[in-house]
């Protein structure tokens, strides 16, 4: 089937950030034709449907490059704690943080995971979000780990979503492997990561000093890309310990957080090609005072991407809007640069930029539409949604009164 949507203002997101104010898009079975000026249609082709978008503007459906929306419980008592002055690694350190909400996930069932995570998922996809990156990270047992990536592959086949799974094994040190992380990190790499390659599309670790050294994600990552896993890291969140060289080291589709990066881990980063996510909610949450270098990415040409990184502790809640209100308030990025990190450089973060994240012939069908008058609207609201339509693979899957 042929639908032509027309009468659009479009941002296309494409390798020339091409922005039509009075565009139209030919959509054949799922997949993007042709986008162009009303013009310019080719002539000839008859589309069996117009969509009629009144002046919309319409912009590549979102893409959140980080999340960990599977999860069960919250950690609010954990906030309280942090607001009246505990820091997030003093939690950590004493058994809360990260464990505590691997102690109430590893006692979830998979029915039970997707339950409590569905709500977090619907909320990202009312703002127009059709692909979401999810990691595993709160098992940390082989079928805990297991559990989390069905429960994120049954969350997208309820969905009209596409889903990123990444295996986040690596997140924190399970009780049972206390002061024993080397054999930890072994134990991932050569027993779990064989078993688990087939159901994770990356996998991922958290380089940090209440995490896993550098040299320990080195040696993950070697065993991740012998079975042709690509990569991703978390690093540079709470201070420097070398991980951004190592994620640069493996070609990282990703390197994530960063606050604490120097200079030299952008133009390392520049180099291999890996995006940087800005992950402004965690840095608001935790009430972080480091920025992360964003002069340096942008000296270096480093590809920006923003995310919510969805989690119970440092970043509680599920809105990618959000995130991108605080990427510019908090970070200073552009509206440009925000709606390019949730487009076509949060795309390629997961390895997917031939084929979703831009308005353009050859890509799926993903749009949001939005009742905005420019695009600086993106980013400009706090808590506040102006999506009214959501379209995945060329299929209508959500409209809004807006
Ligand atoms: N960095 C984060 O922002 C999350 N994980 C990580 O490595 C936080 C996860 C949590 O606190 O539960
Ligand atoms: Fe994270």
């Amino acid at each position: 089937m042929l639908t032509l949507w027309r009468n659009a203002r479009i941002a296309a997101c494409d390798e020339h950030a091409r922005v039509l104010e009075r565009g139209a898009v030919l959509v054949r079975d799922g997949s993007i034709e042709w986008v162009g000026d009303e013009r310019d249609v080719p002539a000839g082709l008859r589309p069996e449907r117009t969509i009629e978008l009144a002046g919309r503007w319409l912009t590549p459906g979102l893409i959140d490059c980080h999340t960990h929306l599977v999860f069960a419980g919250q950690r609010a008592a954990e906030f309280a704690r942090r607001t009246s002055g505990s820091s997030y690694a003093d939690i950590a350190r004493a058994g809360g943080g990260i464990l505590s909400t691997v102690r109430a996930t590893r006692a979830a069932s998979e029915d039970e995971l997707v339950e409590q995570s569905r709500p977090r998922l619907q909320s990202l996809l009312a703002e127009g979000v059709t692909t979401v990156e999810i990691k595993s990270g709160y098992g940390l047992e082989l079928e805990a780990e297991a559990r989390m990536l069905r429960a994120a592959r049954r969350l997208e086949a309820e969905h009209p979503v596409t889903v990123s799974a990444s295996l986040l094994a690596a997140h924190a040190l399970p009780p049972e492997f206390a002061g024993r992380a080397d054999a930890y990190i072994d134990v991932v790499s050569h027993e779990w990561l064989p078993v688990l390659a087939a159901d994770c599309d990356a996998v991922d670790a958290y380089c940090e000093d209440i995490a896993f050294t550098a040299a320990q994600c080195d040696r993950l990552f070697g065993a991740a890309r012998a079975l042709g896993l690509p990569v991703r890291l978390h690093a540079e969140q709470l201070s420097n310990v070398g991980g951004s060289q190592v994620a640069a080291r493996h070609e990282a589709q990703s390197c994530d957080h960063l606050e604490h990066a120097t200079d030299a881990d952008a133009a390392a980063l520049a180099r291999a090609g890996t995006v940087a996510v800005m992950l402004p909610v965690a840095f608001y949450a935790l009430a972080e005072k480091q920025l992360p270098p964003i002069e340096a990415f942008r000296r270096h040409g480093v590809p920006l991407a923003v995310a919510s990184d969805c989690n119970p502790g440092s970043a509680p809640g599920a809105s990618l809007l959000l995130a991108m209100n605080m990427a510019r308030r908090l970070f200073g990025l552009t509206s440009e640069e925000v709606l390019l990190g949730v487009t076509r450089h949060a795309a390629h973060a997961l390895g997917l930029g031939q084929q979703r994240g831009a308005i353009a012939a050859g890509h799926a069908a993903d749009f949001a539409a939005w009742s905005i008058d420019s695009l600086d609207e993106l980013g400009y609201w706090a808590g506040f949604n102006p999506c009214s339509m959501v379209v995945k693979d060329g299929a209508i899957v959500l409209e809004r009164n807006v």
